[in-house]
């Protein structure tokens, strides 16, 4: 399962191909618009999420509300197209003047970006490297998580930390139970907080962050639901599924760290305090009291939540622009504004959740192999038989 994202910020539309799905999988516009929905929600964001309502348009791939088993292509498109049309136009009429950026943020792509593609306007950068493109991961995030769903694997994620209002103490252990009343109570906090305190102090740290003009990062904790034994494999580096996890977590902007299980936390105890013990119940199979291992050992998912955790860096655009140099006149300016949030990791994890998903139901298809989803269907039915029988 692979996807190609296109399409500029403030482009016509934003697509996505996703190649590799398989057949007979029930999709409805609706399984994709909710997705795109819990994106644009959460306390923090700018002006943007006001005027984009998402809705993804199926170009191709799917019919009468099952997909073909070829490639799936959607489209969302931008609403303020209207406003850009003769700024973005790809025809030599378009006017390249008149939003012309000179002044580079610092911490976003735009002075490398401008030097490796020799842009002397860093719009014709911006525009790609801005996280409005995740719209488009998240509308092919949704397609994977429908085929998840057919084998009862699902997504979950809560937000831990926004700037320094952070959850005190470690990652926790939590049954398959407890990270699902977890996620339920997550979707009804505008941070994706459970707790209720911190989610009050979160609040209140990206409203003064915003008075200020500044911005905020901030942790994610992500769960992947009823996996099977036996996702991904020790046999080849990059067949190892926390590899890809990481490397998918940090293809996402501004995730600058990734952990799985006790991640960081694993290097400070002895190992005694770090594996997780083995015991085995009759009619449930192998199992562990713990789960620091965060549901992956040698690169296979054990059958263990897995539980991943990504920083996000502040959001570069400041309203209280950082110092940089004007590539015009080489002297020190206050950096450009383009219209940003002062937070945006409650949008970040409902991405990563998107992201996981298609990992995970990549490594899944690569393992079960199968064109059909009744295919994929038996062929995970016979693997948790497999673990409760070995
Ligand atoms: N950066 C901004 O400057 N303004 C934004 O409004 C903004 N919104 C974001 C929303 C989401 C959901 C995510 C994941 C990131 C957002 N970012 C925003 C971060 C930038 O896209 C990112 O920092 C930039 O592309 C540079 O990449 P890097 O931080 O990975 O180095």
């Amino acid at each position: 399962l692979r996807y190609l994202t296109a399409g500029e910020s403030h482009g016509l539309a934003l697509t996505v191909i996703v190649e590799g799905m398989v057949a007979g999988l029930s999709i409805k516009a609706e399984d994709i618009d909710e997705q795109l929905a819990r994106r644009q929600k959460g306390h923090g964001r700018g002006g943007r999420m006001a005027i984009e309502k998402d809705r993804a348009a199926i170009l191709s791939g799917i019919r009468g509300g099952r997909t073909l088993g070829g490639p799936i292509c959607l489209q969302i498109e931008n609403r303020d197209w209207k406003n850009w049309s003769a700024i973005m136009a790809a025809g030599e009429e378009a006017d390249l003047t008149e939003r012309r950026v000179t002044q580079p943020r610092p911490g976003h792509a735009d002075l490398a970006g401008a030097i490796k593609y020799d842009q002397r306007d860093i719009r014709n950068i911006l525009e790609r490297s801005s996280a409005r493109e995740t719209a488009a991961r998240v509308a092919a995030g949704a397609l994977a998580r429908r085929l998840l769903a057919e084998v009862g694997i699902r997504i979950c994620s809560h937000v831990t930390a926004i700037g320094d209002a952070a959850a005190s103490g470690g990652p926790i252990d939590r049954t398959e139970k407890e990270w699902a009343d977890l996620a339920a109570r997550a979707e009804q906090s505008p941070v994706r907080c459970v707790e209720a305190e911190l989610e009050q102090a979160m609040i209140a740290a990206i409203d003064q962050a915003k008075a200020g003009g500044d911005s905020l990062g901030g942790i994610v904790e992500l769960a992947v639901l009823g996996m099977p034994v036996g996702v991904g494999s020790h046999v080849q580096g990059d067949r190892r599924l926390d590899g890809r996890i990481a490397g998918a977590m940090m293809s996402l902007q501004a995730i600058k760290g990734v952990e799985i299980g006790l991640g960081f936390e694993a290097a400070l105890r002895p190992g005694s305090q770090v594996h997780d013990e083995i015991h085995y119940v009759p009619e449930k199979g192998y199992g562990r009291n713990t789960n620091r291992a965060g549901g992956i050992e040698g690169g296979i998912s054990n059958g263990a939540p897995v539980v991943i955790r990504i920083a996000m860096k502040p959001i570069p655009t400041l309203y209280k622009p950082l110092m940089t140099v004007d590539i015009d006149s080489r002297s020190p300016v206050a950096a450009s504004v383009e219209r940003s949030d002062a937070c945006a990791v409650p949008a970040a994890a409902v991405v990563a959740e998107a992201i996981l998903a298609l990992v995970i139901a990549d490594s899944l298809l690569e393992t079960t192999g199968g064109d059909t989803i009744e295919q994929v269907k038996a062929r995970v039915a016979a693997m948790r038989e497999q673990a409760l029988r070995f």
